[in-house]
């Protein structure tokens, strides 16, 4: 069997807030809230790969630190995994999705998630309370 390809998710947090970005595809996704990120490239590290995409989809200059929970199988062929992330420069704007919003611990259950970004709830939820 080969080896899972990488999707990279980043968990930024500022202020106490996380960063959550609403999809725009595929239709089944579309509406749903999510960590930004997005596949890594062949010759790419995880954080690289997730530079790139917070620069491509918001336009944002991070800093990609330690994993954040456990990863999460998306079918046979992807591995989601996510990446504590802090921003460095800019400032975000949805280039690639339809709204970005800034989120409290409170607000946290409420929001219409992707499916397998809840997994997180309980690590992005204790990550908030320790900012
Ligand atoms: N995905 C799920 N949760 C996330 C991210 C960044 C991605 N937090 C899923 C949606 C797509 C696949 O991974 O099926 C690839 O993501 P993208 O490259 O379309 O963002
Ligand atoms: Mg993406």
């Amino acid at each position: 069997m080969t080896e899972r390809r990488e999707v990279a998710a980043a968990a930024l947090t500022q202020n106490g807030r996380l960063l959550i970005a609403q999809r725009t595809y595929p239709p089944e996704l579309a509406g749903l809230w999510e960590l930004p990120g997005g596949k890594v490239d062949e010759g790419e590290t995880p954080e690289t790969a997730l530079s790139r995409e917070l620069e491509e989809e918001l336009g944002i200059l991070c800093s990609v630190g330690s994993r954040l929970g456990s990863e999460v199988l998306l079918d046979h062929r992807y591995v989601l995994r996510a990446y504590r992330v802090v921003l460095l420069d800019g400032c975000p704007a949805a280039h690639e999705h339809s709204a970005i919003r800034w989120i409290e611990l409170d607000e946290l259950d409420a929001i219409d998630w992707v499916a397998h970004d809840r997994e997180w709830l309980p690590d992005l939820a204790e990550l908030l309370r320790e900012e």
